[in-house]
């Protein structure tokens, strides 16, 4: 490795979860701008899985050096799948994740909707991150609930929210250690975060 590339911080990003979620949504979120197609649309928007890199230069100083941050984010088509074979996006997600990411994804992002419950086949989506990131899958995944504005707009409250939610998806946020964000309603193509 030569020093260049000692500068370079290097995070790889995977999304993952059912149709219209919020996927795209959630990756235009984290790089900031708007590069995957994120809309409405009572089929499949995203057919196959995208990457997308950016570098921050300077985003942090470690032992008197600015690092850049390069960020890998790959968005995937809806899985578990109503329309295609699940079968077949999940080896195209884990083929794709493997060229993508020379040193494997270092983050599964798993998008699920706040506003609609949770169903025995999210639990399908669980999964797919403990076969990508093997048994430590819940120290690298972070649970992001989108549509959270629906929730606010019924003034159901975070804390009433958790407590209604279903035992699965409880058990769900109390395993995935990297935290849950409630995301609101995305302005140009990108959300803001709230507090649940
Ligand atoms: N109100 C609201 N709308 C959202 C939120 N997140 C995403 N959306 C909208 O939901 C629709 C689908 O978002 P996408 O980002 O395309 O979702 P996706 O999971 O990538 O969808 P597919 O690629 O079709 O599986 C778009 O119209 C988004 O603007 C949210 O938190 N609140
Ligand atoms: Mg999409």
């Amino acid at each position: 490795m030569d020093s260049a590339e000692q500068k370079i911080l290097d995070l790889n990003v995977l999304l993952l979860g059912p149709p219209q979620a919020g996927k795209s949504a959630t990756g235009n979120t984290i790089l900031g701008s708007v590069e995957f197609l994120s809309q409405l649309s009572p089929a499949a928007v995203t057919q196959e899985c995208r990457l997308c890199c950016k570098t921050f230069p300077g985003f942090l100083r470690r032992q008197g050096c600015e690092l850049a941050l390069r960020l890998r984010v790959l968005d995937t088509p809806a899985y578990p799948s109503c329309l295609v074979s699940s079968e077949q996006v999940k080896q195209d997600i884990m083929a794709s994740a493997e060229r993508a990411f020379v040193t494997g994804p270092h983050v599964v992002v798993l998008v699920l909707r706040a506003d609609v419950p949770f169903c025995k086949e999210d639990w399908q989506l669980i999964q797919l991150a403990e076969d990508i990131l093997g048994p430590s899958w819940r120290n690298h995944s972070l649970l992001v609930l989108s549509h959270y504005d629906s929730v606010d707009r019924a003034k159901i409250r975070g804390e009433e929210y958790l407590r209604l939610a279903p035992g699965a998806l409880q058990a769900l946020l109390e395993s995935v250690s990297t935290g849950t964000t409630f995301w609101t309603t995305p302005r140009n193509g990108c959300r803001e975060r709230v507090d649940p």
